[in-house]
């Protein structure tokens, strides 16, 4: 299989052509200094290199996984299932459903298999990779101080008044 760079927060989709929308999950990533690496990993079209992802990444020192994926979107169900890890899932949206396809598939989990889905799209990429951010964080006090301030910078800039 693929030599694949384990980080501590792995970031997989199911295309290259997620990639302008998974992208945003390495902003906060980056921001808060947590390490990550992203890959191509598809259940429909290398379901292989999948099995072999899912099944080796807690033991290469991944802690959080984040998945995205369109139209029938089982790959981060499937990593869910291989895995132990805590998988959060971002819906692409996809070209014919707008990405209601790609929620609805993911975000109906059977009971027994947990995912945590985000937001269909850029804003659920960038938010996934800040909950993985803060799940790290509660294992690590320099980064919960770090994420403290990013989120003190954000409401910082948000502007009182209206014009
Ligand atoms: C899914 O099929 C991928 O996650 C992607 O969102 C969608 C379309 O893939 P491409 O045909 O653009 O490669 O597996």
């Amino acid at each position: 299989m693929e030599k694949i760079n384990f980080e501590k927060v792995m970031i997989v989709m199911g295309s290259r052509s997620d990639w302008p929308t998974m992208q945003n999950a390495t902003l906060p990533l980056t921001q808060l200094e947590v390490a990550h690496a992203s890959a191509v990993v598809s259940a429909h079209r290398t379901p292989q290199r999948m099995v072999d992802f899912a099944s080796r990444a807690k033991e290469a020192g991944t802690q959080v996984i984040i998945a995205g994926a369109g139209g029938s979107a089982h790959l981060p169900g499937m990593i869910a299932a291989l895995s132990p890890l805590p998988v959060i899932a971002v819906p692409v949206e996809s070209k014919f459903m707008t990405g209601l396809d790609s929620l609805l598939s993911i975000v109906q989990m059977p009971k027994g298999v947990a995912v945590a889905t985000q937001a269909v799209g850029k804003s659920g990429a960038f938010n996934a990779g800040l909950m993985a951010a803060q799940i790290l964080s509660l294992a690590d006090a320099e980064l919960a101080r770090r994420l403290e301030t990013w989120r003190e910078q954000q409401s910082d800039q948000v502007p009182f008044e209206v014009e």
